[in-house]
């Protein structure tokens, strides 16, 4: 099929806007990139010659626990220093003023909440840096809101910051810099269990996310249809995710919208539908524009 041809019209958008009371967003990377937060795939999705990706698995931890918290003790100590931006304004005031709207974010860099978006309007698919759980499968310790930076003292080169005498690459990002060695008796014990080691809250390849979010977040979209799909700063590779605005769709939405750094492709305008808009630029600058209707300037 193809789209409507004011699809990238910001006018056109505010009409439906108008007349919309249900609205998701379904949020990625991109939203907390211009925060200064790398993304997953494409430029930035390196750490130390290592995929992102490759990190982000059971397996991973399994294989050497040091080089995964290092990794994410360098992400929590990036999220912790960055702050919200505009987009991430743009959806919270949306939040605020419409109870209707839903957040749905594969983002765990809490900046979701640190820009004062409703708790009870955001859904955490992927989890969060901040929660630390166990990598016992039977015990359920989950401690939430871990702030500490570095979470446990052999990490600490991980929130090392760059040195205003010696510029250049922190020695951590270097692949050339040997890492420093963390064996498994330097990783924190979980105090409910005393048997797993701690890891991050968050969901990696291959685990399940949430049932009950899942569940709570499948009865929302069923529920009534939905008026608008935000699709904004994400791949749609990863599962399930990626499959939400579909979903939605089979249920009654009128309009997929797109929100991407990425231009449209002619493939991407061939899978548009009657409705959909696509919106190429920063979500940090689109969010507030598109929202504005709603929202007032911020
Ligand atoms: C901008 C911008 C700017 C840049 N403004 N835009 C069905 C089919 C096939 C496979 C599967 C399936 N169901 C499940 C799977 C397996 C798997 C999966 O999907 N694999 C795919 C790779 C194919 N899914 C799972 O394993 C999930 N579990 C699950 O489904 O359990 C049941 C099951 C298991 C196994 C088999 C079958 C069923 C779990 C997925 C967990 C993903 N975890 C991660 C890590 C989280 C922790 C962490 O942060 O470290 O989540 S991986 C990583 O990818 C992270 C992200 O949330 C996620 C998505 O990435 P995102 O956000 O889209 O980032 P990018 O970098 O890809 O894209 C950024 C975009 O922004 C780009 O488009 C840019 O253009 C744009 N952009 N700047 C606007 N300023
Ligand atoms: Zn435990």
């Amino acid at each position: 099929m193809a789209p409507d041809l004011d699809y990238n019209s910001i006018e056109a958008f505010h009409q439906k806007l108008a007349n919309s009371r249900r609205i998701l967003a379904v949020c990625g990377a991109g939203l907390s990139a211009a925060s200064g937060l790398p993304t997953f795939r494409g430029a930035g999705g390196l750490w130390r010659n290592y995929r992102a990706t490759d990190l982000a698995t059971p397996e991973a931890f399994d294989r050497d626990p040091g080089l995964v918290w290092l990794f994410y003790g360098y992400r929590r100590h990036m999220a912790l220093n960055a702050a919200p931006n505009p987009g991430h304004d743009a959806l919270a005031a949306l939040a605020r003023t419409n109870s209707n709207f839903m957040c749905l974010s594969q983002n765990v860099d809490n900046l979701h909440l640190r820009a004062n978006h409703p708790r009870y309007q955001l859904r955490l698919l992927h989890g969060s840096l901040f929660d630390i759980k166990c990598t016992n499968t039977n015990c359920t310790h989950l401690e939430r809101n871990n702030t500490a930076d570095p979470f446990f003292p052999a990490i600490a080169a991980a929130s090392q910051d760059q040195s205003p005498s010696e510029p250049g690459i922190i020695p951590l990002l270097d692949p050339s810099h040997p890492l420093p060695p963390i064996t498994r008796d330097d990783i924190p014990r979980c105090p409910a269990c005393r048997e797993g080691l701690q890891r991050p809250g968050v969901v990696w390849f291959g685990e399940q996310l949430d049932a009950a979010m899942m569940a709570d977040v499948n009865n929302w979209i069923s529920r009534e249809p939905v008026d608008i799909v935000l699709v904004i700063g994400t791949s749609s590779i990863v599962y399930p995710a990626a499959g939400i605005a579909e979903r939605a769709r089979t249920k009654g939405t009128t309009s997929v919208v797109t929100v991407n750094l990425e231009a449209e492709t002619p493939d991407l305008l061939d899978e548009m539908s009657p409705g959909d808009f696509y919106f190429a630029g920063d979500a940090t600058e689109l969010l507030p524009r598109l929202l504005e209707p709603v929202i007032g300037r911020i």
